[in-house]
């Protein structure tokens, strides 16, 4: 087991101010994999210092510049795709063909739109008699959650690095060994020194310091409504600008004339990676009524493929969830669905067969699910699927509406222009027709309770950006 007492801050490895550790455990296991510092609020006032004081320099730079560190960060993530996926299938139990494909390979993705997103910004535009132009927002706090570490770490400090922005990152207490390993990709990439800082430590500690610390500029946060909401009434009192995106209840509305069957094999896809630890997941499936036992029957054969497993096993497509504390409250979910009346069609509360050890979840369908049931309502994290049957088009839309989140979605018809009307009604950011295909290009982000601001694209670089104008 590895022991790490050190954070990377002023562009090298210094050691923590602090004497605490937080030990990082394999999920699959239970084994502890390493520790690394418990980061105190002096770690953060030392990053934040050492941020503040590049920030100038840094935001000066010119466009050039900036493009010939962000390509070095890319090709080091290129070049450690291995190291990478490794790394996250060790602390988060992703099975390791997805930790390869998505885990890995997402935020290379996301780091190769932002060189050409970057390539193209105009820095300032003339506006009738005005020059305006963009400039970097300051100093930025990056909170990053656990779920898709590597991905969420890079859709916040890549983009804030190309608008010229300095950082201080306080990743996920479950898995900071990525985040390290992307200080490391940083460091080599020649960054000058404080422009990018890491502070590893718990959100009650080091996050809560950071996100209440007076000299930064915008706090871009990750992770659940409740700390969300806690670091938007602190940004409130300090005037500062904050980017929050808060998970969802997404819904998947499979319209009549639709293939079903791909409607519902897709679904449960979507709803099974990554252990169903998907801020976007499809926890909802919408059938209509006349169709709904047959999609029950798709669901049902669909999550028997989903055998849980060892993680390293490139044959695995469940791994556990990431905690002891997320199995027992997605269990509770489960449970809950239960009590108030839904159908087990796959799946449980009991630990899957040959899994107990490690911190699995059965994959679970649920039916008969109505409105107004907890597991309805609220972010399970977890492979569960609950599939609610509608009865026309408006009640379809009502249900996909009805709750707090609005993060993303699906819609299926017998064409697309019934499935784009469809959207264009749904209270959502972001929304696959007939299937759809990711795409770094398009904002990620939020209505209602998911949050506010975006990532990725031109709109993730210009969270990071405010604008100044000269009137002639
Ligand atoms: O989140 P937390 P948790 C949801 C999901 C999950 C639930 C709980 O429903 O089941 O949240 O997960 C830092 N000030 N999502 O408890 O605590 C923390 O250290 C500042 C959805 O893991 O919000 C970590 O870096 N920071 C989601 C980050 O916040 C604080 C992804 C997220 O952890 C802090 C994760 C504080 N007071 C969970 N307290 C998504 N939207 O994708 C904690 N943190």
């Amino acid at each position: 087991m590895e022991t790490y007492s050190d954070q990377y801050i002023n562009g090298g490895w210094t050691p923590s101010l602090g004497g605490g550790a937080i030990t990082v455990l394999n999920p699959a296991t239970e084994e502890p994999l390493a520790t690394v510092p418990a980061g105190t609020a002096e770690d953060v006032d030392a990053a934040v210092a050492a941020a503040r004081a590049a920030a100038k320099a840094w935001g000066a730079t010119d466009k050039e510049t900036r493009l010939r560190h962000l390509t070095a960060i890319r090709d080091g993530l290129a070049a450690r795709q291995g190291e990478i996926a490794a790394t996250v299938t060790a602390e988060l139990g992703s099975p390791v063909g997805f930790a390869t494909a998505v885990q890995a390979g997402l935020p290379l993705g996301v780091a190769s739109s932002y060189l050409s997103i970057l390539a193209d910004f105009e820095f300032s535009e003339r506006v009738g008699n005005s020059t305006v132009y963009a400039e970097p927002a300051g100093v930025v706090a990056a909170i990053t959650p656990w779920n898709y570490p590597l991905h969420q770490i890079v859709a916040k400090v890549v983009p804030a690095l190309a608008a010229g922005c300095t950082v201080v990152l306080k990743p996920a207490e479950d898995t900071p060994l990525v985040a390290r390993l992307f200080a490391q990709i940083v460091h080599e990439a020649g960054l000058p020194a404080g422009v990018f800082n890491l502070v590893t430590g718990v959100g009650s500690v080091a996050g809560a310091a950071l996100a209440a610390h007076p000299d930064v500029d915008l706090v871009s946060f990750t992770g659940s409504t409740a700390v969300g909401r806690s670091i938007a009434e602190q940004a409130g009192r300090g005037i500062k600008r904050v980017a929050l995106e808060l998970g969802g209840k997404s819904a998947n509305v499979v319209l009549p004339g639709a293939d079903l069957a791909r409607a519902v094999n897709v679904n449960i896809g979507n709803v099974f990676a990554n252990s169903g630890q998907t801020c976007s997941a499809w926890t909802r499936l919408l059938v209509h009524q006349d169709q709904y036992e047959e999609a029950v029957a798709v669901a049902a054969k669909a999550a028997a493929k989903y055998v849980p497993g060892d993680p390293t096993d490139q044959a695995t497509r469940l791994g556990p969830v990431v905690n002891a504390k997320q199995r027992e409250r997605v269990r509770g979910y489960i449970q809950a669905g239960l009590d108030a009346g839904a159908r087990l069609v796959a799946g449980g509360t009991d630990a899957p067969e040959g899994c107990d050890t490690g911190f699995y979840v059965r994959p679970t369908v649920l039916a008969d699910v109505t409105p107004e049931m907890t597991v309805a309502q609220e972010e399970i994290f977890g492979p569960v699927l609950c599939i609610l049957p509608y009865r026309d088009e408006e009640h379809a839309l009502e249900l996909a509406n009805g709750t707090q989140y609005g993060l993303a979605g699906g819609v299926w018809a017998a064409d697309e222009e019934t499935a784009v009307a469809f959207a264009r009604r749904m209270d959502t950011g972001q929304i696959d027709i007939n299937g759809g295909r990711f795409n770094p290009l398009a904002p990620f982000g939020g209505y209602k309770g998911s949050g506010v601001g975006r990532e990725l694209g031109r709109f993730g670089l210009e969270e990071f950006l405010q604008t100044k104008s000269l009137q002639f």
